[in-house]
């Protein structure tokens, strides 16, 4: 017999059910992807091949029309210029609708394309589309360690399990393969490319070739990031020489090794003489030794060599410069299996830099950008940033190599210069956390960069529409104004943190929050943030013009003489290339000080109204995501005002100017604000920074 308190707890179980289901549902961790369904459409496919089988699966549990689906390989001649990745689609959506690629991997972007058109209310009764990647490498960077610890990585540890691998695989393994195909990335870099010479051991070896296997069917091939010492750490030679022949030899050797567990491994990721990282210079030869020696090595297997342009020293040539002075002169003397990596701004990730001035000055060399999706610099995963404004500023930026109109996606894409190999990267801001990404909103971030990478001329409007539609609801009264948070948030975060070209400022190391002071005697000076602001009585920010350190002259002409003025220089870069005194005029009729002081005020306001704007959504989301958000946009409200009281109570100390009166006043005191010091690990514990 069950008692009346039994059966009182049953009754509660059972209400308590349903909800806790839906709301583990609700975790984010199904992405922008289809949620499991089975609409049983009629779907046919002529061939068969893992990827057309993907593709067959996901039309028949998430295509909802009546229409049947018609999978088709077409001939090389047929399928024109659509490569081994495009796809067309054409047909009735009540008569019938075919998808025609050259490749079964074509066929499966083809049906997550048609998926997604149903998903955001795109489809139109007949369809024809065309759709061809702008490149043909689109890969994600992990900056993963082998303990599972992930560098910048806000989002719980690694995803790849070493530990349990190959034996286990997790089946996030799959659904990660799975996001990936659904927006076009198909390259993965597995490891820090600060790398630990241990992957290329036979052990971890067969641990990646686990992954691989899982990631093949949906045509995400596996890069590695090497270690330039290895044959030295690894393989026991004297030294890691790219001109002895022994290394050259233990490098083929090591490649044929992959190849054979691997036989479509998709080549190296390189990090060399930077940050304390071994490479070719420590044996007085050169970034093109290097990689050429390995692009040598994985030639015979189509293989590529992504090789960084990430290299700086403590010297006293402005940072901003060193890329550029350390590649051109190779320019033209590199493999057609090496791309030379260049990181978006030629600094660091900050939230706002101007391009990269080795973007088209590499004349005769590939050339790929690298983005950062994960928010090292943009308030890790605890604020809303939302990033394809930021990549697409990068690339449709003009650089005059060849005449007007050579933006960086040009220059990158092959349209201006034929490429054998053109790739785009973004560092990963993945983890095990149930949401991927540690923010509901960063999950966009890295369907924004997919879908930039596929195509870059899509806009920001456009992307944010989609994966909103496709995450939470196609609701118009949610999706309007989620998409003006949304895009307005980048700017909003290069307001309270550096408006107007600062960059930089950032608290030492873990760069959370604001440290304008920093200043370490012992530390290298271009980590130091006053290093990049340079605020004195006269004025802030960094001369790079012909009178300072000259950077400008690393641009094509007309930029470099408008970003040498500042009459005709970017405001939004300002203090990037100029010192400015602070009682200077700007286009706004304020001095530099007002509108430093504005700039923060107004970064600090709309993150305001990125909470009320949320707040109002409340009916259009469900509970668990809701709140969530809202307690993260809470964080940001409060690091927002750090922000902005840290920076102008410091500036102030040498503007000695006072704080226009409609701007709110501070509500922390500058000497507290010293104090303040959070390491990564403060903030992902804590979840929050400041009281
Ligand atoms: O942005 C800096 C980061 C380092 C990173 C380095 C790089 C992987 O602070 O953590 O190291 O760049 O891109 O190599």
């Amino acid at each position: 017999m069950i008692s009346y308190k039994q059966l009182k707890i049953h009754l509660l179980t059972l209400a308590f059910l349903p909800l806790s289901l839906s709301a583990s549902a609700e975790n984010g961790s199904r992405l922008w992807l289809p949620a499991n369904a089975n609409a049983n459409a009629q779907v046919s496919a002529d061939k068969k091949n893992p990827a057309i089988a993907i593709a067959v699966q996901e039309l028949q549990r998430h295509w909802k029309n009546v229409a049947p689906v018609k999978l088709v390989i077409a001939s090389a001649k047929k399928a024109g210029n659509l490569g081994s990745d495009g796809f067309a689609i054409s047909g009735n959506i009540n008569a019938g609708v075919s998808i025609t690629a050259l490749t079964g991997q074509g066929l499966l972007y083809g049906a997550y394309h048609l998926l997604r058109l149903q998903a955001t209310g795109a489809l139109t009764e007949n369809i024809s589309v065309t759709e061809i990647p702008k490149y043909q490498v689109r890969i994600l960077n992990h900056w993963d360690n082998l303990d599972r610890s992930v560098e910048r990585g806000y989002a719980g540890r690694s995803l790849w399990e070493w530990e349990k691998l190959p034996g286990e695989i997790s089946p996030r393994y799959e659904e990660y393969a799975r996001a990936n195909a659904s927006i076009g990335i198909n390259g993965s870099v597995l490891n820090n490319v600060n790398a630990n010479p241990q992957i290329l051991t036979g052990e971890y070896l067969r641990k990646v070739k686990a992954i691989a296997d899982v990631f093949r069917p949906y045509g995400l091939k596996v890069y590695l990031s090497v270690n330039f010492a290895s044959p030295k750490t690894l393989g026991g030679l004297p030294d890691a020489d790219p001109l002895n022949g022994e290394v050259a030899k233990w490098w083929s050797a090591k490649v044929k090794e992959i190849y054979a567990l691997i036989p479509d491994f998709g080549g190296f990721l390189v990090k060399a003489n930077s940050e304390g990282q071994s490479g070719p210079q420590d044996y007085g030869r050169t970034h093109a030794d290097g990689a050429n020696m390995l692009a040598d090595a994985l030639k015979p297997y189509k293989g590529i060599v992504m090789w960084r342009a990430f290299v700086y020293n403590p010297t006293p040539e402005d940072r901003a410069k060193q890329a550029y002075s350390e590649f051109v002169p190779f320019d033209g003397q590199l493999r057609d299996n090496v791309i030379i990596q260049i990181k978006n701004g030629p600094v660091d990730f900050q939230p706002r830099e101007p391009f990269s001035p080795l973007f088209g000055a590499l004349q005769r060399t590939q050339e790929m950008v690298e983005f950062q999706i994960t928010q090292e610099y943009l308030g890790f995963s605890n604020h809303l940033v939302y990033l394809a404004p930021l990549f697409k500023e990068t690339l449709g930026s003009d650089t005059y190599a060849n005449g007007q109109g050579s933006t960086v996606a040009k220059i990158t894409d092959g349209t201006l210069r034929p490429a054998k190999v053109t790739a785009i990267a973004g560092v990963a801001n993945t983890g095990d956390s149930a949401s991927w990404c540690g923010h509901h909103f960063a999950q966009a971030n890295w369907y924004a960069f997919g879908r930039l990478a596929w195509n870059h001329e899509l806009t920001s409007e456009q992307i944010a529409d989609e994966w909103l539609k496709m995450t939470f609801t196609s609701d118009e009264n949610f999706v309007k104004p989620a998409k003006e948070l949304m895009l307005a948030s980048r700017e909003a975060c290069v307001d309270y943190m550096m408006p107007l070209g600062l960059h930089h400022i950032f608290s030492f190391n873990a760069h959370y929050g604001p440290q304008p002071w920093g200043y370490f005697p012992d530390g290298r000076p271009d980590w130091m943030p006053v290093y990049y602001h340079r605020a004195d009585a006269a004025g802030v920010g960094f001369d790079r013009t012909a009178a300072g350190s000259n950077a400008v002259a690393q641009y094509f002409s007309p930029l470099r003489e408008q970003l040498s003025d500042v009459a005709t220089c970017d405001e939004r870069l300002l203090l990037w290339f100029h010192h400015v005194a602070w009682t200077h005029k700007l286009k706004s009729g304020r001095t530099l000080w007002d509108e430093l002081c504005y700039r923060y005020d107004s970064g600090v306001r709309e993150v305001r109204n990125m909470q009320k704007a949320w707040d109002r959504l409340e009916p259009y989301v469900d509970a668990e995501r809701f709140a969530d958000v809202q307690a993260k946009l809470q964080v940001q409200a409060k690091d927002a005002v750090w922000w902005k009281d840290a920076c102008l109570l410091y500036f102030q100390t040498f503007s000695k100017l006072p704080i226009p009166y409609d701007v709110e006043r501070p509500v922390h005191r500058l000497d507290d604000l010293y104090k303040v010091f959070f390491t990564q690990d403060d903030v992902l514990k804590n979840n929050y920074c400041i009281k």
